[in-house]
This record gives C-alpha cells, structure tokens and sequence, in this order.
C-alpha cells in the first residue's frame, strides 16, 4: 500500500466512525418555561386555580436523547415562589440543579428568572415537579409535567412500541380550589381524582388502530396511590422509575404510588371493541362524592360500530391528551394547547363601580 493509498483509507475509516457515532451524539436543547396562574376546568363542576407549567397541566412535555445537554429558562410570572426539581436524574456535576429550595438553590420568586443546565444523563420516564411547598403546590396545583430520555440502546420490546401514552395521576380538594397557599394537608380532603388533569367525562378516550403496540407511562404526580386496571388485555410490565426490570412481568392491575413510575407495554389485538381502562381504586371513580368520575378512559379501536347509547358518541376528540401525538414529534419542548387553563381576565381600574 502507497503512502497516499493508506491515507485515504484511513481518512475513510475515520469518516465511517464519524457517520456511526453521530445518531449517538449529545445535542444541545434549550428551552424555555413559564409558571402562570391560571384555572384548570378539571371536571363540568370543578374550575382549579393552579400553577401551571406554559400555562397547561400536566406541563409541557420535554423529550430528549441520553446524553444530551438541556438547557432550560424557567420564568415565574405567579405570585408565589418555585422551583424544579427534575425527578430521576442524577445531577452528576450538577447538584445545584436539583431544584430543591434551601439546599441546592433560593427559590424563583415572582417576576424571576433561573436557567436549569443539566446532562440528560439517565434515560426512561422521568418528570418535573416543583419542590416549594410540595404538598399544595405537586399535591393539588398541578405543578408537574413529563421528561422521557430515550435511551442509547433500547430493547428489542421497545422498538415495537407505535403509541406512546403517558398518564399522570393526581387528586384535587374542591374545598380549595380558589385558595392559592392552602390545601393537601392531613385535614384537607381530596374529592376528585384525575389523569392528565382531568376528571371523568373531562378525560379523554384512546383511539386504537388493531396491531398498535402501545406503551403505557404511568406517573404518580399528585399525593395518591393508584390501581390502574386495563380492559380486555394484558400488559407487559417492563420499567420502574424509568428503570429496566430484571425481570419484566404480565399483569392487567398496576399499582403505584406518589412520585412512582412504571412502563407497560400491550399490543392491541381485538378486531374492534371498546374497552374502559380505570383506577380500580374504587373511591377514585367519583367526583364530589358521585359516580362515574376520575381517572376513566375508553381503548376505543377504529372501525368499531357506533351505539347511540355509548357515553362518548359525540365526544370532541383530542389525540394528544395522554401525548400521543407529541411523542411522535422528535426532541424538545412540546405544548399541549387542549391542556391549558383559562387565564383570569384582569379587571378593568374602576370598573367595578360603573
Ligand atoms: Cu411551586
């Protein structure tokens, strides 16, 4: 081999390891968050003063690779103060991005703003919540949203997955509901239960198409423990905390608690059906003391007969209310606009004497 033949293959080679290593390669994201105070319409008799992350609940989704670098502006527009904490990862070099008032930073007061620098250095589900006052403010003012880190090397099960569908459970206490600063201690009750925020007939149903591989995340955001029970299948039960199982297991109940988080992996193999998916935790499934509400949803796959007596005949469909369509949509920050709150409209200087 010449002197300039070897160069050129090995420039070659170079350029091979280049093109292989890219895919791998840590990317910088920056994003930008807001807290604002808005109502959230939880169920038809249930309007939520909450803080609410890009003023939506649950909060923007942030979606990235193992390994990379984000790099994420929080403004507080409330009345209160804040932080992050980001739930899951390790904070290696960087503990003072942990988000916990008091021991890694002062917290983000009214009007501030604080930038989060951190390597998205464990993948899985994970999520973000706020760390002041975490009772109210994780509790019972939505203060919560999900970060997925998909991992360098995933597993064969979950390279099949076509749907990803993420559902974060909270409660709510209507006795509350207009009190910013109040609420989720041992003498408060809670007496609605949610997904993604919402109540039963607020929720939202789960189009299927037969064959999709659907990955559930399951989140305990808020302060209950939760038995989520699917209809007419059996799931593969394959992470916790965003964490691998050693041994992945079936089931069609799953139970976890606050801060908890599973994945569950199902293929949907009916020809048609309608099948209710449910916290079986049987309190859980009323609003103000009355049956049906809470975390209820539909599996409802497509081509399946109309009744003019199904509960959700006319329902206003949203596709991406357990972020379906936003887990489809590559890395970064993604809004969910059906899941924002109202913004109070400011009153008018003098108008209440007119
Ligand atoms: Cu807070």
């Amino acid at each position: 081999m010449t002197r300039f033949s070897k160069l050129i293959s090995l420039s070659m080679l170079a350029f091979a390891c280049l093109l292989a290593a890219t895919p791998a390669q840590a990317e910088t994201r920056e994003m930008k968050m807001t807290i604002d105070e808005v109502t959230l319409p939880v169920a038809p008799d249930l309007n939520y003063k909450v803080f609410a992350f890009n003023g939506q609940v649950p909060g923007p989704l942030i979606h990235a690779k193992e390994g990379d670098d984000l790099i994420i502006h929080v403004t507080n527009n409330t009345s209160l103060s804040h932080t992050i904490h980001w739930h899951g990862f390790h904070q290696t070099g960087s503990w003072r991005m942990d988000g916990v008032p008091g021991i890694t930073q002062e917290p983000i007061k009214p009007g501030e703003t604080f930038t989060y620098k951190m390597i998205a250095d464990r993948p899985g589900t994970l999520w973000y919540h706020c760390h002041v006052n975490v009772n109210e403010h994780v509790g019972v003012r939505g203060m919560w949203g999900p970060v997925i880190i998909d991992p360098a090397n995933p597993t064969a099960l979950e390279k099949t997955v076509t749907k990803d569908v993420l559902m974060m459970m909270s409660t709510w206490e209507s006795a509350n509901a207009d009190k910013y600063g109040t609420g989720s201690t041992p003498y408060d009750t809670e007496d609605y239960f949610s997904v993604n925020g919402r109540s039963f007939p607020y929720t939202q149903p789960i189009r299927l198409k037969t064959g999709d591989v659907v990955r559930v995340r399951f989140f305990g955001a808020g302060g209950a423990i939760h038995s989520m029970h699917i209809h007419g299948h059996d799931w593969t039960v394959t992470h916790k905390d965003g964490l691998p199982l050693a041994a992945p297991y079936k089931s069609e109940t799953i139970m976890f608690g606050p801060g908890e988080r599973y994945d569950a992996i199902y293929t949907a193999n009916h020809k048609e059906g309608r099948f209710i998916f449910h916290d079986h935790v049987d309190k859980h499934v009323t609003a103000r003391g009355k049956f049906p509400g809470g975390p209820i949803t539909v599996q409802e796959y497509e081509g399946t007969p109309m009744d003019s007596w199904y509960v959700w005949k006319d329902k206003d469909y949203d596709p991406d209310f357990f972020f379906q369509e936003s887990m489809k949509k590559g890395y970064g920050l993604f809004e969910q606009p059906r899941l924002r709150g109202v913004k109070p409209v400011k009153e008018k200087r003098g108008s209440r004497h007119n």
